[in-house]
């Protein structure tokens, strides 16, 4: 442990969940650590707008979480989701558990997450500087500059800035000025907006440990439990049809035929004042690099790798991020210029596959799959797994509980992906000379009595091509 004159001074930016987990990890080390935040203490608020209220945390998430023992709490002030339940059109439900092995998802609280996480921090004896919004600093001195509680100017000077300052980062913005620095966003033509089902008679409006799933192709909903006994339902949507649904009538019309079995749950007045009163939320998909600058700036979290909520893994992979970083302070005893080029060169490509695999995700979602499409493909995967237990593994088990990096998980899944169209190729060829030869022995037999060698070619040669086609695309 280091300390007085050679005790490094460092400076997290952004108190959210990824920053202040980072401070922890920092503290323990030993570290002077401070975070600036730019909005008041969240811990005294009255209420967090915009972000969604609800997450869900799986295996990487709370893998970083008990590495500076705040898992247990912050599991246990959430809710389990042990399956999926899919709500058809028709109000049938379905349940596809997440795994055999007692696999699930804890739904949380986004503001107490929070919470859990700086008070964490703060007993570890990180300095907590809320109302402090970072406007610019200098790369090479860590000379920073903020707006201070009373919008005065306020200066401060660390070793090492850690951006955690979310999607829109004030930290990345400014290294993209200064350094060679890749940078891509992507907006979707989908917007989310935010409805809550409120408990009945006291009690959880919907069996509880479930996330709750109405799948409709290019609209869907979700709805994940509080351990207040509401859900909190995300609503996902084109921004054009958010638009169109203007009156009242259009709005009960448009629930009626997608989600009737919600009306009663969440109410017919508040599904009409939340869709008139209150703006669809954008999504952003954002990939940039490098993540550091020599050894004095090092981005982390959504500030590095926004990502489509639709695998449910930003604030999951940015724990992992803490981890790694962890790690890599460890392998080269805290020299931060050996450290952070190798967290960028580490982490990139693991960051660009969840972001990757999450558009994708949003992409299939929104052209094809509808409740019947969903629970078809769970099953296929599940029996795949059973039938193969070592060589397929769904992607979504990867990606959600087991800590395998994510551009593994890519080429696991073509791969396993190449042996299943092999398999399913093998089966249509199979079949398909067998529907020939039978089609030809038929042919054969109105003609001329009996199967000649010619008819037998033409068949067998029309499917071999016809297999061979297939396989081509
Ligand atoms: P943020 O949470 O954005 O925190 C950044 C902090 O920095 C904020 O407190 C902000 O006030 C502060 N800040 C910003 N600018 C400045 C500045 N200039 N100076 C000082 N401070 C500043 N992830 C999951 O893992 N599971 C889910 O189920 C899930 N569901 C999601 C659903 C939706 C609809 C969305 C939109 C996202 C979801 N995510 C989910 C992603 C998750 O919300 C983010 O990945 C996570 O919040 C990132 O944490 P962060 O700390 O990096 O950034
Ligand atoms: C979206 C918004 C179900 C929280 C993807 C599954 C999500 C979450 C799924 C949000 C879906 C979608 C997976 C998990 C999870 C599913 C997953 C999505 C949590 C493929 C609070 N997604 N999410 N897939 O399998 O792997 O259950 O806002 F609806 S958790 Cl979009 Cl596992």
């Amino acid at each position: 442990m280091m300390s007085g004159r050679d005790r490094k001074r460092i400076a997290v930016i952004g108190g959210g969940p990824v920053g202040s987990l980072q401070a922890c990890f920092l503290a323990k080390k030993g570290f002077q650590v401070d975070i600036f935040e730019s909005r008041e203490d969240i811990r005294k608020a009255e209420e967090v707008k915009g972000r969604s209220m609800n997450l869900a945390l799986s295996v990487r998430g709370t893998t970083a979480l008990k590495h500076v023992e705040v898992e247990e709490k912050v599991v246990s002030e959430g809710v389990r989701m042990d399956a999926r339940r899919i709500h058809t059109p028709d109000g049938k439900l379905y349940s596809i558990p997440y795994g055999k092995n007692g696999q699930y998802l804890v739904s949380l609280d986004r503001r107490k997450l929070n919470e859990t996480i700086l008070t964490a921090a703060e007993k570890l004896d990180v300095g907590l500087h809320f109302n402090h919004k970072i406007s610019r600093f200098d790369l090479e001195t860590g000379e920073m500059m903020f707006q201070g509680p009373d919008g005065q100017e306020v200066t401060a000077k660390a070793d090492l800035i850690f951006g955690c300052d979310g999607a829109f980062s004030t930290v990345r913005r400014q290294m993209m000025r200064s350094i060679r620095f890749d940078y891509s966003q992507t907006y979707i033509p989908h917007g989310y907006m935010e409805l809550t089902i409120p408990p009945k008679n006291g009690e959880f409006a919907m069996d509880v440990n479930f996330l709750h799933i109405w799948p409709r192709n290019e609209y869907m909903m979700i709805a994940l439990p509080n351990a207040d006994k509401s859900f909190t339902c995300n609503l996902f949507m084109p921004f054009d049809m958010f638009e169109s649904l203007k009156t009242e009538e259009d709005i009960m019309k448009f629930w009626h035929e997608n989600y009737a079995d919600s009306i009663p749950l969440i109410g017919e007045e508040n599904i009409k004042q939340t869709l008139l009163n209150t703006e669809a939320l954008s999504m952003i998909s954002i990939e940039c690099s490098p993540y550091h600058h020599e050894n004095t700036c090092v981005i982390m979290g959504d500030a590095a790798h926004a990502m489509l909520p639709f695998y449910g893994q930003g604030m999951n992979c940015g724990f992992e991020d803490c981890i790694i970083f962890n790690e890599l302070m460890d392998k080269y005893k805290d020299d931060f210029s050996l450290v952070l080029p190798e967290y960028t060169q580490i982490r990139s490509p693991d960051a660009k596959a969840i972001c990757d695999l999450s558009m994708y995700n949003y992409l299939e979602m929104r052209a094809s799959v509808n409740s019947s499409w969903f629970l078809f493909r769970k099953k296929v995967d599940n029996l795949l797994h059973w039938l193969m237990p070592g060589r397929f593994i769904p992607l979504y088990t990867m990606v959600t509980f087991s800590r395998i990096r994510y551009h593994v998980v890519i080429k696991k899944w073509q791969r396993q992906d190449k042996l299943i169209n092999s398999a399913l190729f093998a089966m249509m060829g199979a079949s398909t000379l067998g529907v020939s030869y039978l089609a030809a022995r038929k042919a054969a037999f109105y003609l001329n009595g009996h199967l000649s060698l010619h008819d037998l070619t033409v068949a067998l040669t029309g499917a071999m091509d016809f297999f061979s086609k297939s396989l081509g695309n």
